[in-house]
């Protein structure tokens, strides 16, 4: 068997990086595109629908493909530290590719709005982690203030090579299927990885490699919905906390992909996130945490509103893993119960 060797040395030529760039890599990307063809049975029985499981990186979110590159290239440069905000999975990855480059890394992030499971990640590698007693949008405002010094290398989606990165999960996408899919459905926060599935579909397709693209469709949280409304939102809320940012820093390249692409962007409410995550959990067995949900809750949304054609392919993105937020899948649940360790007390709480 030929080992997946990561995201640079995979698709090499479609990155910027030389035979000197040292590689930081954790083995990111081959990521599943699951049929969901029990949700297609149950909801959409005229399409067919792929999720790209992007839970299955190595720090369990997207975050990897365009931290291998941005960190390879910091080492490159000489920086002697990395920094980033993060609603939480920016910070987990470049934590841990940090650590596996031997550099330092601060991280900047919303206190109590980040989920337990990037909290820990971050910790766990060894960053430095600063909790603000403010929103995303402010934390990134103070780390673009304080990476101006060159030895601190910013890692937000500011940093043109996580975009390079992310774009792999396109062509990903489109080895997997053998062509695009007719639709593209993501969920959006910063706005970078749509901006990057973009630049990835189109690349493949001068390159050869596929000749259509998708239209891409981009899925906010309602009270965190500033492209949807075309205005920066103060105070950004909602359930899914990885999205909950108020002013993208690739505002302008989303609008771009959704223009060309023929896409769109709209909003979902939290309810709708909390119903999609758990049918995905309970109907197709797969565990996404709740912003990545957001894209199968824009799906369902997208099928009441207009026709989606006999046999239209269509993939969401599920952006990050559920492991992520526990908290919000316990509170989703009923209470486990509790038995006397017996025989007859088991039986007697079975439903069967
Ligand atoms: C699971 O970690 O912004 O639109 O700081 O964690 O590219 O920002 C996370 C974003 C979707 C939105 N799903 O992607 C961060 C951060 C999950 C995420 C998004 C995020 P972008």
């Amino acid at each position: 068997m030929i080992m997946w060797r990561g995201v640079i040395e995979e698709f090499r030529k479609f990155l910027p990086i030389d035979e000197s760039t040292p590689v930081v890599s954790l083995c990111e990307g081959n990521t599943p595109l699951i049929p969901a063809t029990c949700l297609a049975k149950q909801l959409f029985p005229q399409i067919n629908l792929y999720l790209k499981f992007e839970g299955a990186n190595p720090t369990g979110s997207f975050k990897d493909r365009g931290m291998s590159l941005a960190v390879s290239k910091a080492l490159e440069k000489g920086a002697q530290a990395l920094m980033c905000a993060s609603t939480g999975n920016t910070s987990a990855s470049a934590a841990a590719y940090g650590a596996k480059a031997g550099l330092p890394v601060y991280v900047l992030v919303p206190m109590g709005k980040v989920a337990l499971g990037k909290l820990a990640q971050a910790m766990a590698h060894g960053a430095t982690v600063i909790q603000i007693e403010g929103n995303f949008d402010q934390a990134l405002g103070i780390v673009k203030e304080l990476s101006q010094d060159d030895s601190i290398e910013l890692v937000n989606s500011l940093n043109p090579y996580r975009l390079e990165g992310q774009k792999t999960g396109a062509m990903e996408v489109s080895d997997q299927l053998g062509v695009a899919p007719d639709l593209h459905i993501l969920p959006v926060g910063n706005a970078g990885n749509i901006s990057a599935y973009w630049r990835g579909y189109k690349e493949y397709r001068t390159a050869g490699q596929i000749h259509a693209l998708p239209q891409m469709i981009g899925v906010q949280a309602e009270g965190a919905a500033p492209l949807v409304h075309g205005r920066v939102v103060e105070d950004p809320q909602t359930i899914a906390t990885a999205i909950r940012i108020g002013n993208p820093a690739s505002w302008r390249l989303a609008v771009q992909a959704m223009e060309e692409s023929n896409g769109r962007i709209f909003d979902v409410s939290d309810e709708e996130i909390l119903h999609a995550h758990a049918l995905l959990a309970q109907v197709e067995g797969v565990f996404c945490e709740p912003a990545s949900a957001a894209s199968l809750a824009g799906l369902v949304k997208l099928n009441q509103v207009s026709h989606l054609p006999e046999g239209t392919t269509i993939v969401c993105t599920l952006t990050g893993h559920g492991l992520k937020d526990p908290d919000t899948a316990m509170k989703a649940s009923p209470e486990p119960l509790t038995v006397k360790a017996s025989r007859d007390d088991v039986s007697a709480a079975l439903r069967l």
